[in-house]
């Protein structure tokens, strides 16, 4: 997608800072932290939400949350917790629209978190 600021993050068009990738996932700072740790977490195929997934990515799914999973140990959250968002669409808040998962953490969460 030419438009979609994430595909820029992935083709390094635009700078991000980077803490995982593979062929098929990237991992960057997010640019407004709402937390001393939040990392986004997203496939690299665009996918706009979590409305258009279809069965074919379930694989590529299951394997986002492996990659958080070492995110967060790698990023020292693992040991006290953390949380995973994904906001959909309008009234989820979603602001890109390119599936995006939230890893959020090190600091004690509330019950409202990002909105
Ligand atoms: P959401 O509201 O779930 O769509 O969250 C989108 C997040 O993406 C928001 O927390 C800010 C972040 N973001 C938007 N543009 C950029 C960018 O250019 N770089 C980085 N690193 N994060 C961005």
């Amino acid at each position: 997608m030419e438009d979609c600021i994430f595909c820029k993050i992935i083709k390094k068009e635009i700078p991000s800072k980077i803490v995982y990738e593979d062929e098929e996932i990237i991992a960057f700072r997010d640019i407004k932290p709402v937390t001393p740790v939040h990392v986004l977490v997203i496939p690299k195929k665009h996918i706009e939400s979590l409305l258009d997934l279809k069965e074919e990515d379930e694989k590529l799914i299951g394997k986002i949350y492996t990659v958080i999973n070492k995110i967060a140990r790698q990023e020292g959250i693992a040991e006290k917790g953390f949380r995973v968002i994904v906001n959909c669409g309008e009234d989820g808040g979603q602001e890109v629209k390119h599936l995006h998962y939230h890893l959020l953490g090190g600091r004690k969460l509330g019950i409202k978190i990002c909105g």
